[in-house]
């Protein structure tokens, strides 16, 4: 008896073990893939199998061969679960170190749509242009890798085709260069896939998205494909968004950004221009996935490089904009944490601290192996616009060694002309956990900034300050 029990308690464990190793990936939830199947494009809009509209929000990854270990099962997941991404682009640079080297990286695709079919995720199969920004030039190899891609997943209903990023440069016309490129390789395409949706790149960057309404392209489940960078694109390119769909072209945002389209290093994220952006794109239903997972040290990277390749992220391992983008991908409108660090990356610009005499310290951390380190004279300040936001509060734990009697750290932010005080802390032996309110007079506060002051009489006092956080609700 004892054991046929046990031989039956094994044959349980083993169903259950199955079963949970496949609800790992496609959670218990239906993906949204099994939810909507196939898409196909009705009018403008993007729709599922069934025909009811649908919009896609996920992230583009920068270049799935320089950061393929972030595109991966467990990543994925984390991206779908966490941040509530619906799609991921899989971006593949044709020309990258100076030379064309997109044939040599299909595995790397194929590997990231894996991914993406693994958990349930629709996948834009990017085929990058950039640097040639005549589509023609590498068109044979383009044939061919798409011929390849439509033969592996011509009966996958989680893939896109984007057969042409960023048109770019003067000669680089829709009716004279573009057209006829998209023209060769859809043909191709759907001699093997008839349904799967096809994105097409427009001139300029893909900016000018309405140029096409003039002299469209004849096949069906196609899609046009806008691009923008909240920094610097503003009304114009929404207007010729507006154009395209007036002119009854289908429009696909498949890479936008929450910061300037050079990756110059002044401001990094654009909140409010980012929120007139995405209601735009968002009353209109358009699909779009941003700019981009990875950990490069650039403003629209969304990850630090501490980011863990499978992801688990906390927020601390999130840029700015990659706090910015999750919370809109969310669709969060309050208790947003627009900044979040815990000092594990030092001087890397992520944090974007101005450290006046304040160090890293390596020896206490509250959590991972690095905080702020205060000591006399020292302060830590961080400027961070507030426009369009309100309620704002700050979280952070610190810790304190040496203190005298007076001794003290204040906590400040400044008004726009003045620095006002917010709270006097005391010695604190243990770390301890804070969250302020601040006034309302620090809501929608371009020149909003925060700093830790030390108010130390000697040389034998310091503080340790870490997981700083700052949290608000958007305005309107
Ligand atoms: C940028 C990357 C950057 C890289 C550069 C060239 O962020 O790390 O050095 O490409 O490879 C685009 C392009 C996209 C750009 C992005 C940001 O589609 O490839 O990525 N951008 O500059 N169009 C507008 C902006």
């Amino acid at each position: 008896m004892p054991l046929r029990k046990n031989s039956f308690k094994v044959i349980i464990s083993i169903i259950l073990g199955i079963a949970a190793a496949a609800l790992l990936f496609s959670g218990c939830a239906q993906t949204v893939v099994q939810k909507n199947g196939r898409l196909q494009v009705i009018g403008t809009q993007l729709c599922n199998e069934r025909g009811e509209p649908v919009q896609l929000k996920g992230m583009s990854f920068m270049d799935i061969a320089w950061f393929g270990d972030y595109a991966n099962p467990e990543c994925f997941k984390w991206l779908r679960d966490d941040w509530g991404c619906t799609v991921i682009r899989a971006a593949l640079y044709t020309v990258g170190d100076g030379r064309f080297r997109a044939s040599d990286e299909e595995d790397d695709m194929i590997k990231a749509v894996q991914a993406a079919i693994d958990t349930g995720l629709y996948v834009i199969i990017d085929w990058h242009i950039l640097y040639d920004g005549n589509p023609m030039e590498y068109k044979a190899e383009a044939i061919s890798f798409f011929k390849d891609m439509a033969a592996l997943y011509k009966d996958t209903p989680n893939v896109l085709y984007e057969i042409c990023n960023e048109p770019n440069g003067d000669e680089v016309t829709w009716s004279g260069v573009i057209k006829p490129y998209a023209e060769e390789v859809i043909t191709e395409i759907r001699k093997i896939d008839q349904y799967n949706v096809i994105l097409v790149g427009t001139p300029h960057w893909s900016q000018f998205v309405d140029v096409p309404a003039a002299d469209p392209l004849d096949f069906d489940n196609i899609m046009y494909v806008n691009h923008f960078y909240t920094g610097t694109h503003g009304s114009d390119v929404r207007n010729r968004i507006d154009n395209a769909l007036q002119a009854g072209l289908p429009v696909f945002i498949s890479e936008w950004g929450a910061t300037e389209a050079e990756q110059n290093t002044g401001t990094w994220v654009f909140p409010v221009e980012t929120f007139t952006w995405l209601d735009f794109i968002n009353e209109r239903g358009l699909s779009w996935a941003n700019w981009s997972i990875t950990i490069r040290k650039e403003p629209s990277a969304a990850l630090k490089h501490i980011a863990a390749s499978e992801g688990g992220w906390d927020l601390g391992d999130l840029t700015e904009s990659g706090l910015l983008v999750r919370s809109l991908i969310r669709g969060q409108d309050t208790s947003l944490v627009l900044f979040a660090d815990s000092f594990e990356t030092e001087n890397y610009s992520a944090g974007r601290w101005d450290m006046q005499d304040a160090t890293i310290n390596h020896d206490e951390a509250s959590e991972g192996y690095a905080a702020a380190l205060l000591k006399k004279q020292s302060t830590l300040t961080k400027t961070f616009s507030t426009k369009a936001l309100k309620n704002i509060r700050l979280q952070f734990t610190y810790k304190t060694e040496g203190f005298s009697a007076g001794d003290y750290i204040d906590i400040e932010w400044f008004d726009g002309n003045n620095w006002q005080q917010l709270k006097k802390l005391e010695a604190s032996s243990g770390w301890s956990e804070h969250t302020l309110s601040l006034p309302q007079q620090a809501d929608n506060n371009a020149r909003f900034q925060l700093r830790f002051v030390a108010g130390f009489s000697g040389q034998a006092a310091s503080a340790s300050i870490d997981e700083v956080e700052l949290i608000m609700d958007r305005l309107n």
